[in-house]
């Protein structure tokens, strides 16, 4: 620790990149902006190319016109398929409601309707684990320190300063640091979500050592006593082992000030990727460890489905969704909520 200390001051007194903090800008200034936003998007809205995907032409089937038998499941198959439910919870969806007819437990259409939002949530429920009931814990460290990982595109900035956002209305004090300092610009960009948030951005610009960024945030805001800081990083590097050599290391210099940080490696995905996102959070996190998810850009994609994919095949909790490109279309995902905007 002591040995990284002393290294980290030589370089700070020979070092061109000098660390900023942007402040928050004044109360009065951000109120009429914040209140323009308010209103939350309304999640089967936002989900409707999913959801046609789903119920396109299912309608004869749920309004009880048609005859529940093979026929119907074949075609629920197909649509499942196509909004990348994935194979394996298609088949436990296909399966559970074959044995439930052939058990007469389901006779009709709403009997079906019920027992399919039923099988989907079950399926969904093991990654239902808020990122703010982790944060609640009496034991939760201070500051609570979320790293943002992902491939470029997929919306870790924007979910950022959408969580800043979600953190602040829950009383909650938040500092951001721009550990994207390989793409031109993406300080900047965190630095309006800063001050368009009203809370403090810790920068030293681009092409400055992100680990370094992100280990004077978390000391600030020790001393400072900020409750949350969220980490943006850089989603491309010249190589994918440059970028996840970059990840380990922010890991490793940050577990120097507080040996469980970061307390959550948020990786984002973009849901729109399909099963390709799969592999991607598979990659992050053999190579540097992932404790959840955000999929964002549920609402541009039809392949909502591939939550249901991530829960059959990956082990993580998914935190939130991204809905929307507002401030507030960020919400923590609730598999219950989720599943009957889908089937409505
Ligand atoms: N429709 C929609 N767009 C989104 C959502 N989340 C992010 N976006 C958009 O996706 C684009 C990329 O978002 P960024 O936050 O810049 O992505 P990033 O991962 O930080 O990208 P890099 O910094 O290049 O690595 C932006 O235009 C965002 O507005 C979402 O939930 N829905
Ligand atoms: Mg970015």
């Amino acid at each position: 620790m002591f040995g990284f200390i002393k290294r980290k001051q030589k370089n700070t007194a020979t070092a061109s990149k000098a660390t900023v903090e942007t402040p928050p800008l004044s109360d009065s200034t951000l109120t009429d902006s914040a209140s323009a936003e308010d209103k939350p998007a309304d999640l089967s809205q936002s989900l409707e190319k999913t959801r046609r995907t789903f119920s396109d032409g299912m309608a004869d089937f749920f309004l009880g016109k048609k005859n529940i038998g093979d026929e119907l499941l074949e075609e629920l198959e197909t649509r499942l398929l196509s909004a990348d439910v994935g194979v394996d919870a298609t088949t436990t969806i296909i399966d559970e409601l074959q044995s439930n007819i052939s058990r007469k437990v389901i006779n009709d259409a709403e009997s079906l309707h019920l027992k399919l939002a039923e099988i989907m949530k079950a399926i969904l429920l093991p990654c239902e684990q808020p990122l703010s009931n982790v944060i609640a814990d009496t034991k939760a460290a201070k500051p609570f320190v979320i790293l943002v990982v992902g491939i470029n595109g997929a919306g870790k900035t924007t979910s950022i300063g959408k969580l800043a956002n979600y953190f602040t209305r829950q009383g909650k004090s938040v500092m951001l640091a721009a550990g994207d300092t390989f793409r031109a610009a993406a300080v900047e960009q965190l630095q309006e979500w800063g001050q368009r948030n009203n809370v403090p951005v810790i920068t030293q610009g681009t092409g400055a050592d992100p680990a370094s960024v992100i280990y004077d945030a978390v000391e600030s805001a020790t001393s400072k006593k900020i409750d949350i800081v969220i980490a943006d990083t850089a989603g491309r590097l010249h190589t994918q082992n440059n970028l996840m050599d970059e990840l380990a290391k922010i890991k490793r210099v940050l577990g120097k000030l507080d040996a469980d940080a970061p307390h959550e490696t948020l990786i984002v995905i973009d849901a729109g990727f399909g099963q390709n996102a799969l592999h991607q959070v598979q990659q992050f996190h053999d190579s540097i460890g992932l404790t959840g998810m955000a999929v964002t850009k549920l609402d541009g994609t039809a392949k909502g489905g591939i939550l249901f994919s991530i829960a059959k095949t990956l082990n993580l909790p998914v935190r939130f969704i991204g809905v929307g490109e507002k401030i507030n279309d960020l919400r923590p995902f609730d598999a219950s909520e989720f599943v009957d905007a889908l089937l409505e």
